[in-house]
């Protein structure tokens, strides 16, 4: 199953694919990082889709997920997922994190996605530690992958996530 897993190194809205995921906010309504960047090149239209959640379930919390189309970018869906913030790891921050990675597939699993893009979820502006966030990351990903689901990309925007995935595919993978 874990060849099913694809490590790539870029800009998340730059690579096609049925579902993209982004690190999102629990205002659902746009921020900086990866946030920043799929609001960018995705286009008004996310933006709408995310006012129109909020108006009817009052945003997203940490942990969870939400799902809308994916404007002008090269997917069909955007999987908005607000991951914890780091705040020392004493707060539940590792269930949360592992929550975000499954709520993304429940998504996956109700609109049978068959491929999906993950930014490392936290590890920006939240302040995960990366290396735990990796782990955290391919063990709900590998827990959840199966048949249906054909390709999962892990990309990372900076060289030391890339290095720290491209170590743990290499020793678990
Ligand atoms: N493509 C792929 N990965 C990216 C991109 C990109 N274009 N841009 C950044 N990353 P972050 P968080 C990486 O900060 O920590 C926003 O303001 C980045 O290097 O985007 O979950 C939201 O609105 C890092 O590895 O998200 C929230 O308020 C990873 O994406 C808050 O930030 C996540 O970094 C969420 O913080």
């Amino acid at each position: 199953m874990s060849d099913k897993i694809k490590l790539l190194q870029g800009d998340i809205t730059q690579i096609p694919v049925e579902a993209m995921v982004n690190a999102a906010n629990s205002s659902l309504l746009g921020g900086g990082g990866v946030d920043g960047a799929i609001h960018r090149a995705g286009g008004k239209s996310i933006l709408e889709e995310c006012r129109a959640i909020r108006a009817r379930q009052g945003g997203c919390k940490e942990g969870d997920a939400v799902i809308t189309g994916a404007g002008n970018l090269p997917a069909r869906y955007v999987i908005h997922t607000v991951g914890p913030v780091w705040n020392g790891g004493q707060n539940g921050e590792p269930d949360l994190l592992r929550s975000a990675y499954h709520r993304c597939f429940d998504l996956i699993d109700e609109h049978k996605i068959k491929s999906v893009s993950f930014p490392n979820i936290s590890t920006g502006i939240y302040r995960f530690p990366k290396t735990l966030a990796a782990e955290i990351a391919f063990e709900a990903i590998s827990a959840r992958l199966h048949e249906a689901v054909e390709q999962v990309n892990i990309v990372c925007f900076e060289q030391e996530s890339y290095a720290i995935w491209h170590n743990l595919l290499q020793q678990r993978g």
